[in-house]
């Protein structure tokens, strides 16, 4: 066999397996209502004015994905991920005039949020001596901020919310937004910042009551997710700009990991972070170069996220330009 026909052997193996994940996954319940509201909001930014025409759409991915154990799911494996990243890169793209579809992990971090406490409804608010509620002195600005950016960016069009909890959910949902985005082209980026899980038990062969302990031990096998990262820029939203993140808690692998990444799913860039200073520093690799980013209050970066979505927006416009060429 050529070099040609293995590559198209592989491609359509890798093909088959997607199709056999998206077949045998439960249905989506929510997907009508999904794809009207998808429809929608694609609509009102395709036609509104921006640089060149149409305003910019990104998708975040935000937040960790699960893989049920049970079909009557008791027990779970989970990804690690807080949805901090995701929530708060979503308000510095809108402020860089993006429209975000924000699709995220239910019961993670939320853009608008971050300045609230860990219990907003019972720290930041109080009961009257006439038991009405009004805010606590102490997070009246924090709440009336959120309040006001959160709903201005929805009201102009600028956010769509979607969530998921299993990688079948995520998957699925970030297959139809990949389509969705087709007629905004070189317009669309994807910033997949979830942590999505890398093994999972198919459903058709997933216990469907809770597993029992009487049993003894408990041996499982995972399956592998088929890599969807490759599909997903080649096939379902080819003129995107791409950019994906490689987590690792060895550092020693990371940029390796990272490159790697960058080649073999050919995205624009690849954001490599590592779990104990991902708050603290990035490095972004692109094919020519590896970028450190990192948080520097003293130049007006409370976060490292604000220095990273300027690069990215930069790095997006130059695309749009060279494809428009
Ligand atoms: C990330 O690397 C994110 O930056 C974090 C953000 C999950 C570390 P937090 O939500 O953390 O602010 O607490 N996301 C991607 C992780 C991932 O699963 N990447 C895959 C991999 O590393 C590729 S898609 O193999």
């Amino acid at each position: 066999m050529d070099l040609g026909n293995a590559l198209e052997a592989t491609r359509a193996n890798l093909n088959a397996e997607i199709e056999s994940f998206f077949n045998s996954a439960p249905p989506l319940k929510n997907s009508v209502d999904i794809s009207e509201r998808l429809e929608k909001f694609i609509k009102i930014n395709e036609l509104a004015s921006g640089n060149g025409g149409g305003r910019r759409v990104v998708c975040v991915t935000s937040g960790g994905t699960t893989v049920p154990l049970e079909q009557r799911c008791v027990r779970y494996i989970d990804n690690f991920s807080s949805g901090h990243r995701g929530a708060t890169s979503t308000e510095y793209f809108v402020k860089a005039g993006y429209a975000v579809i924000f699709l995220y992990r239910r019961g993670t971090c939320q853009p608008y949020c971050r300045s609230l406490p860990d219990d907003p409804l019972l720290e930041c608010f109080e009961l009257t001596d006439e038991s009405n509620i009004k805010v606590h002195e102490l997070y009246s600005e924090a709440v009336k901020k959120a309040i006001t950016e959160h709903r201005a960016a929805v009201q102009e069009g600028l956010l769509l919310k979607l969530h998921f909890t299993t990688i079948f959910e995520y998957l699925q949902i970030l297959r139809m937004i990949a389509l969705s985005t087709s007629n905004l082209g070189q317009n669309a980026m994807f910033y997949l910042a979830a942590a999505v899980s890398d093994f999972y038990v198919p459903w058709q062969s997933m216990a469907e009551h809770k597993i029992q302990s009487a049993s003894g031990p408990l041996n499982m096998e995972l399956a592998q997710v088929p890599k969807m990262l490759s599909v997903l820029r080649q096939d379902w939203a080819p003129k995107a700009f791409f950019i994906s993140f490689k987590l690792e808690t060895d550092s020693k692998i990371l940029l390796q990991k990272a490159v790697s990444a960058l080649e073999k799913y050919k995205m624009n860039m690849v954001v490599a972070n590592e779990l104990s200073s991902r708050k603290e520093e990035v490095v972004v690799v692109t094919s020519s170069e590896k970028i450190s980013v990192r948080r520097n209050k003293d130049r007006g970066f409370e976060d490292v996220e604000n220095p990273l979505v300027q690069l990215l927006v930069e790095r997006h416009s130059a695309y749009i330009e060279s494809s428009d060429l």
